[in-house]
């Protein structure tokens, strides 16, 4: 029978149950990477695990996340991580090298493989035909040594490519496009198969910006075939003996198929506070602009930063903007540094930061207050850059420098004729930031500063619970909404009772207070509940503070994910449940653990009125046994 490529990778790594056939599939993992801010978390849980040496073909630790040091913290953690990475055979990504998918694609992605990243952005990898795959930072602890990683059975999205990107057009706008159509939830469940006759006009840093945003939809992953173009990245990168090809046989089938006319896209523009709230360039054209952000690990290329520097040759940025770049990895800034680009940037106007998240997860560069920030990121979500009050929109490049020259948002094409480019066809590999493992482990003192904090451990599941409604949220709640990030938060990422106090802070700053003074309780929550990072402090933090149920409408998969492997309840609640559901209602679930067992429905009681829900469970074996264990470090210990 004729294959898709997503069920030919599943196919050579599945381990248990049958694509489209099992409800979950569990898969082997070939590569695991980790960036610093989910990474302290994974490599606690890892060696709690008691193994001495990672089991993967390759794992690489990043450092990308936390790089501002404005104390002790992140040092602490960077220290930690270097330590933990040399004793337990993982390769050390130095800060200062750049942002994990920027450097994976670059010189670790193999076609064919599969990959797990405690970063929801790992499907960047699907750029070169890699079936790269997000999730919290216990389960890619779990792949690292040595276990499967499991998804629900995934149905396949063909996404057909058919027509060339007009001028000034480019791949931010084929997925921006997809997310005007599809939503943020569009994909929940889904792999996207990118195919037709327009991928060949895309190099595998383009696809990788489309790959990379396909976490904006929801989807599990997102994939372009391995052809001729990516043959050509993988060679100029100096690994062409890592390339083979990769393509959907003839005929192929589908669970469903979008088209996609690339001739027929202009640019477009995310507003704010969601990046499916998009419009063309010029419906918005005209607002002024604060700040431009042209960066992260969507849009950060050599090829981005020299578009962006060819529109800014020879000009100077608008006086009331400011535009800010950061690389995506050092091999990007060192090519730039001598080919003229960064000059052409600086001379700009430009500030220059280093390769790094930085901006992209409000590291530093937060807009002033009430202004307008044009960013060629992936995420817009209320807060995230660190300013609550600004209006965050998502461009292409071409789109970022046209505002940056004008200060105002501005359509490219009314610059007139597009910029050419030239892109050499050897990259400058130097990989002298990436550090080998030792060959003496056993001697390598692991680092704990003052800032690493024990793992917060959880008994098993409870026989039942009594306990008080603490919050009702609306649909598409964040991981951002749960558990903030910002220069003032995530250093705290290592420290799990001091990063509690900040949950849900942006949208109820007594949360925290509250879930003390109560002893913990439960959270209600709208559709595709946890959308976004993959973060897992959003489900530690609140098993911390005693929350042992979320019920929602929908979740997000990796938060759903997470919240099981830290063993609180998802619950889901039909229509009519939730809009009943209030703030301060106090609910019993009295079969809870007999119902977690069973896998059935799990009743619930409103006390006050009696009013009787059936709450959905949905779970596989494996779920719940995780959770009657009380997580997935308990039972896996438990089964080792
Ligand atoms: C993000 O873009 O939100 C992050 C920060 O990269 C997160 C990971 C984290 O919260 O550490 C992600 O995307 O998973
Ligand atoms: Fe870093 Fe932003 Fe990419 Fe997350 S989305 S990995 S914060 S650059």
């Amino acid at each position: 029978m004729p294959k898709n490529i997503t069920h030919k990778i599943l196919e050579k790594h599945l381990v248990e149950g049958r694509p489209g056939e099992t409800p979950e599939i569990g898969i082997r993992i070939d590569q695991t990477l980790t960036q610093d801010a989910t990474g302290t978390m994974a490599y606690l849980q890892f060696e709690a695990m008691e193994i001495p040496r990672v089991r993967t073909k390759l794992s690489l630790s990043y450092v990308d996340h936390n790089t501002l040091q404005t104390g002790f913290e992140n040092a602490d953690d960077h220290r930690f991580l270097q330590s933990v990475a040399a004793r337990y055979g993982i390769r050390f990504s130095r800060p200062g090298n750049g942002i994990c998918h920027q450097v994976h694609l670059e010189r670790f992605g193999v076609p064919g493989d599969t990959l797990l990243g405690s970063d929801s952005h790992t499907p960047t990898g699907g750029g070169l035909g890699m079936l790269a795959i997000g999730a919290g930072g216990l389960d890619v602890a779990v792949a690292m040594a040595g276990g499967p990683f499991f998804i629900p059975s995934p149905k396949v999205l063909n996404v057909r490519l058919v027509g060339q990107l007009p001028p000034w057009v480019s791949a931010k706008d084929v997925i921006l496009e997809l997310l005007r159509r599809l939503s943020v939830k569009g994909a929940v469940g889904k792999i996207l198969e990118y195919s037709g006759p327009g991928v060949d006009c895309l190099s595998v840093p383009e696809r990788a910006t489309i790959t990379n945003m396909g976490a904006e939809l929801g989807a599990t992953s997102s994939l372009f075939p391995s052809d001729g173009r990516t043959r050509e990245f993988m060679e100029a990168q100096g690994r062409g003996d890592q390339w083979m090809p990769l393509a959907a046989d003839e005929g192929a089938s589908y669970d469903q198929t979008v088209e996609v006319d690339l001739s027929a896209l202009k640019p477009l523009m995310a507003q704010p506070h969601s990046p499916d709230n998009v419009v063309p360039v010029a419906d918005v054209a005209g607002a002024p602009v604060d700040q431009v952000c042209i960066g992260s690990c969507t849009n950060s290329s050599l090829r981005d930063l020299t578009i962006v520097a060819t529109m800014l040759e020879g000009r100077r940025i608008h006086p009331k903007t400011s535009l800010v770049i950061s690389p995506g990895s050092r091999q990007v800034l060192q090519m730039i540094s001598r080919n003229g680009v960064l000059a052409a940037l600086i001379a700009a106007g430009a500030r220059i930061l280093e390769s790094a998240c930085g901006p992209c997860i409000g590291m530093g560069q937060s807009p002033p207050s009430g202004s307008v920030s044009v960013r060629t990121f992936n995420r817009n979500f209320k807060g995230r850059s660190g300013t609550a009050d600004a209006g965050i929109y998502l461009a292409s490049p071409e789109t970022a420098a046209a505002c940056a020259l004008t200060g105002k948002i501005t359509d490219p094409r009314e610059l007139g004729d597009p910029v050419e480019i030239d892109l050499p066809d050897r990259f400058e590999v130097d990989d002298s930031m990436i550090l080998a493992p030792s060959a003496e482990p056993e001697g390598v003192e692991v680092i704990r500063g003052p800032n690493i904090k024990p793992l917060p451990r959880k008994e098993p599941l409870a026989r039942s619970v009594i306990a008080e409604v603490l919050l009702k949220t609306g649909d598409n709640i964040t991981t951002d909404d749960i558990m903030p990030a910002g220069a003032k938060i995530l250093p705290l990422r290592s420290n799990i009772p001091a990063i509690s106090q900040h949950l849900f802070e942006q949208i109820d700053p007594d949360f925290a207070g509250r879930a003390g003074r109560k002893g913990g309780g439960i959270i209600v929550g709208g559709t595709n509940y946890g959308q976004g990072s993959s973060r897992e402090h959003a489900a530690l933090a609140p098993m911390y503070l005693g929350v042992s149920m979320v019920l929602a409408r929908s979740f997000a998969r990796i938060h759903r994910a997470n919240l099981i492997n830290f063993g609180i309840v998802p619950v889901l609640l039909n229509d009519a449940d939730y809009e009943m559901l209030e703030r301060g209602m106090k609910l019993r679930a009295d079969g809870l653990r007999d119902a977690v067992e069973g896998r059935t429905a799990l009743e619930i009681i409103e006390e006050s009125s009696g009013t009787r829900i059936l709450g959905k469970l949905d779970l596989s074996e494996r779920q719940s046994r995780i959770l009657l264990a009380g997580g997935l470090l308990n039972y896996t210990r438990e089964s080792v």
